[in-house]
Order: C-alpha cells, then sequence, then structure tokens
C-alpha cells in the first residue's frame, strides 16, 4: 500500500496526472479506501506542493499542473466519497469567492456534501456576491458554501454575506464558509452561520443548519 500511496504522491508532486490517476485506480483496485489515498497520500502532497511554492522552487506552472493532476485522481476517487442519497435533503450553493480560483477544496467540500446527501449547484471560481444571491434566487437553496484560499480575497466573504442582506434573501438562507486562511473567529467576526476547517466537516456543518 505505501508503494501505491507515494506513487500517487509523487504524480502530484510532478504533475503528473497519468501517473495519479494510474495509481490511484490501482489503490482502489487493491482495496485501498478512498478517504486513505486522498489523505495519507494527495492532501500532503499538495501541501508539499504549496511549500516548495513558498520556497521559490515551484512557480505558477507547477501549481497548475501539480492541480490538474489532483483534480484527475479526484474524480477517481469522488464515487467512492459520495454515497448514494436516493431523496435530497436541501441544496447548497458552493463557490470560491470573487477573485480567487482555487477549487480544490471546494469541489472536495461539494463531494462531501453530495456524499451527505445534498444537491450542489457548484458556481466555480470567481464568483460574485451577486451571482451567489442570484443562485440562491434560482434554486431556493437553503445553504451557501463559500471558498477563499487567498487572505487578499477573503475579504469577498463579508461582501456576499452583505449581498444576501441587501437582497432581502438573508433571513431564508444559511451562510457557511472555509478554505486555509479562514478561521472560525472570521466566520463569527463576519457573521457567517457556519464555519469548518475541512471538507468533511463541512458537510456535518451543512447538515446541522437545515436540520
Ligand atoms: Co495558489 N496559493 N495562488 N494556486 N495555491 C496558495 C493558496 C498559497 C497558500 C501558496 C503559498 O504561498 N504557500 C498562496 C496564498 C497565500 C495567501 O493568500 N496567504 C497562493 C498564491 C499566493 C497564489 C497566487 C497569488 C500565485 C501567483 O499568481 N503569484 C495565485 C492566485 C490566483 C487567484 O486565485 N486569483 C495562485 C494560483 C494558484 C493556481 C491557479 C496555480 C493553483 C490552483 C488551481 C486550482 O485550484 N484549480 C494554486 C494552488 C494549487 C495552490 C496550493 C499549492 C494548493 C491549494 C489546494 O488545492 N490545496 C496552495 C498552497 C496550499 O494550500 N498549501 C496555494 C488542497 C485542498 C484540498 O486544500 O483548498 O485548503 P484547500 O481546502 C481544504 C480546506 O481549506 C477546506 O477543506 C479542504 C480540505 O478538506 N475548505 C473548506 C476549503 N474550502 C472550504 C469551504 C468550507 C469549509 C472548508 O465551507 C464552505
Amino acid at each position: 500500500m505505501d508503494v501505491m500511496l507515494k506513487k500517487i504522491y509523487q504524480g502530484v508532486l510532478d504533475g503528473d496526472m497519468d501517473k495519479v490517476t494510474t495509481g490511484v485506480q490501482a489503490a482502489l483496485d487493491e482495496n485501498v479506501t478512498a478517504e486513505a489515498i486522498l489523505k495519507q497520500s494527495m492532501m500532503g502532497a499538495m501541501a508539499e506542493v504549496g511549500q516548495l511554492f513558498e520556497d521559490g522552487e515551484y512557480f505558477v506552472p507547477e501549481l497548475l499542473v501539480a492541480a490538474r493532476a489532483m483534480q484527475g485522481g479526484l474524480q477517481l476517487l469522488k464515487p467512492f466519497l459520495v454515497a448514494e442519497a436516493v431523496e435530497p435533503i436541501g441544496k447548497v450553493v458552493t463557490g470560491t469567492v470573487k477573485g480567487d480560483l482555487h477549487d480544490i477544496g471546494k469541489n472536495l467540500v461539494g463531494i462531501m456534501m453530495e456524499g451527505a446527501g445534498f444537491e450542489i449547484i457548484d458556481m466555480g471560481t470567481d464568483v460574485s456576491p451577486e451571482k451567489f444571491v442570484e443562485a440562491v434566487k434560482k434554486s431556493g437553496a437553503q445553504v451557501v458554501a463559500l471558498s477563499a484560499l487567498l487572505t487578499t480575497t477573503m475579504a469577498n466573504m463579508p461582501n456576499t454575506i452583505k449581498a444576501f442582506e441587501e437582497s432581502g434573501l438573508r433571513n431564508t438562507v444559511k451562510i457557511m464558509v472555509g478554505g486555509a486562511p479562514v478561521t472560525e473567529e472570521y466566520a463569527k467576526k463576519i457573521g457567517a452561520d457556519g464555519y469548518a476547517p475541512d471538507a468533511s466537516q463541512a458537510a456535518k456543518v451543512a447538515l446541522a443548519l437545515v436540520s
């Protein structure tokens, strides 16, 4: 198992999608759990990619190919992370806030929420406050899940909450926030209804918000 997980880890580090997808498939075939592949290999590799970037050894192109390789692996893991849910228990609008292009964490949050029985309306990245409001108006979603990975884009979380207040929809929807620079304290400060540090806890928080 260790050899397979190391291969996947190295694949993400090298931005080698083929290595990652064949490694993930081989691990799944050997009954390694999707959770183990994700937590013991892919997430650690992405953290190292971030460190190499900080140290000036990796640049944006390396980040991009690593992200692409990780998304390829995630696609294979998705069916194993998502349990069959007959009737959706609610709708969640997900998205990365305006100015922010990071979507791996947001996608993982969506996958875990889908696994918990929610229908996901994924708005993608760089989503303006107005687009979030529009998506809730259209879908009647009960929860909005905002993701931010940059300290500079976090400010678009309170801006989005403000847009919901101005639209008159704030009382009909629960807004939760998360992403690497976001803390519970920050979530409280900006008036969010919920915060989670990772994707599996995000699904639990969403469940608590609609119950
Ligand atoms: Co960017 N980047 N990046 N990047 N990037 C970071 C975030 C950074 C920490 C790297 C570093 O310096 N060490 C740094 C941010 C510094 C800061 O603001 N403090 C950074 C920077 C600086 C930048 C650029 C400015 C670089 C440049 O252009 N000079 C630029 C900005 C572009 C923009 O957004 N406008 C940029 C660009 C990019 C790429 C596009 C090349 C690429 C993203 C590709 C993509 O996502 N499709 C990229 C990547 C890959 C990273 C790192 C290496 C990896 C991010 C990732 O996917 N992690 C990242 C370094 C790092 O994180 N160590 C970095 C894996 C993912 C599973 O974790 O997203 O944290 P994460 O999600 C977690 C939790 O945060 C949580 O759950 C997930 C795990 O379960 N979570 C939630 C996330 N959303 C949630 C929502 C919730 C609850 C939990 O509720 C709603």
